[in-house]
């Protein structure tokens, strides 16, 4: 099948592995909303299989498996015309991801830099699934023959890891049966760092909630928040060349940017030359005046998980419609004997 004919096919997920941050909303499912009206068929997962390559308490895991799914609906992600579901109800991830395993080389795995900051100074206590991520998160995006996956900066190289196996597979079994994927990363607020180092991205994991914005985060919690982003002494810039070296600074100039839709350079033209006094608070009324909406509905979700659960679950019958028939034909090609029906 050339690449032509693949049908033009979002695949994206989110791990439950805690509460969910306002990167994931500006670097992820704030694109992916809008990508419903576009020209693409859209399949948006709660990775759960992810979520345990560090440890999860299981009722945690719920918790987080139920939250994810009420961001991405209360955010407008609309279960009837986007493919909704949690990753292990369908099994073909993991099998697919297997047989990715035996595709994909150890040197590509070890040039994977998010394993490497994640891992740490650690690295030998990790799990094996941490390393192996990337290959389940190929499988994820070719399970469905995905021809586009809206990431943050982040991933990136996890999708380019994803074309790596795609042609490896393709070439080595000489056809032409799985789609090189694009990344899709555009706009400001596509990498968002932590508010206490600049230089790190916001993350649900990290060690203090006072470095991330959570999406369930009250008012009072944003403004405290920002207040105490780490800053530096320097008022706003004009231009955003003003802004190199400064990353705490350039990271709340483009948060406010992605909450308003605005590019960052006409942040700088509102606030240039003002002082941080002026410009937190202003931010965390944006933030809150995007994010009230959208924590107000995911908390009347939340309190109703059996609906949730009911919404995933016919998600991922739709997403088994898909993957199935791509698991079975990539076992055929690579000579497995399928007899059961
Ligand atoms: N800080 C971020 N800026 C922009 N985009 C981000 N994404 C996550 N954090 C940021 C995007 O959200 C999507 C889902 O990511 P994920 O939660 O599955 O994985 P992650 O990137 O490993 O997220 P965390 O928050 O860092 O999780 P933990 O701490 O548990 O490891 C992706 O599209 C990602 O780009």
């Amino acid at each position: 099948m050339p690449d032509s004919q693949f049908t033009k096919r979002v695949f994206s997920g989110i791990k439950p592995s805690g509460g969910m941050t306002m990167g994931n909303y500006l670097g992820a499912i704030k694109r992916w909303v809008q990508m419903q009206d576009e020209e693409y068929e859209t399949i948006y997962c709660v990775v759960d299989l992810h979520a345990i390559t560090v440890w999860q308490d299981p009722a945690d895991l719920k918790r987080s498996t139920h939250e994810v799914a009420a961001a991405m609906i209360a955010s407008g992600i609309d279960p009837a015309r986007s493919i909704l579901f949690n990753q292990s109800q369908v099994p073909a991830h993991a099998e697919l991801g297997w047989l990715f395993n035996c595709v994909a080389r150890l040197g590509w795995m070890n040039r994977m830099t998010q394993f490497k900051e994640k891992a740490g100074k650690n690295a030998e206590k990790q799990s094996l699934g941490l390393y192996a991520y990337p290959s389940l998160m190929a499988a994820d995006i070719l399970a469905y023959h995905a021809t586009h996956v809206p990431v943050g900066e982040d991933q990136k190289q996890h999708v380019e890891l994803t074309r790596d196996i795609a042609a490896k597979f393709n070439h080595d079994y000489g056809v032409e049966f799985f789609p090189m994927t694009e990344p899709v990363i555009e706009g400001p607020g596509m990498r968002v760092m932590n508010l206490r180092d600049g230089t790190k991205k916001m993350s649900k994991s990290g060690e203090s909630d006072m470095e991330r914005i959570n999406m369930l985060d009250d008012a009072d919690a944003i403004s405290k928040k920002f207040k105490k982003a780490r800053t530096d002494p320097e008022p706003l810039p004009e231009v955003m060349d003003g802004l190199k070296n400064r990353p705490e600074a350039k990271n709340l100039v483009e948060i406010y940017a992605a909450l308003a839709g605005i590019t960052p350079d006409s942040v700088l033209n509102l606030y240039g030359g003002e002082g941080w006094g002026k410009f937190k608070p202003a931010l965390a009324d944006l933030a809150v005046e995007k994010l009230a909406p959208i924590s107000g509905e995911m908390t009347r979700l939340m309190d109703a998980p059996d609906e949730l659960d009911r919404i995933l679950a016919a998600g991922a019958d739709k997403a088994a419609e898909i993957a199935e028939p791509i698991l079975e034909r990539t076992f055929e090609i690579m000579g497995f004997v399928r007899g059961r029906r």
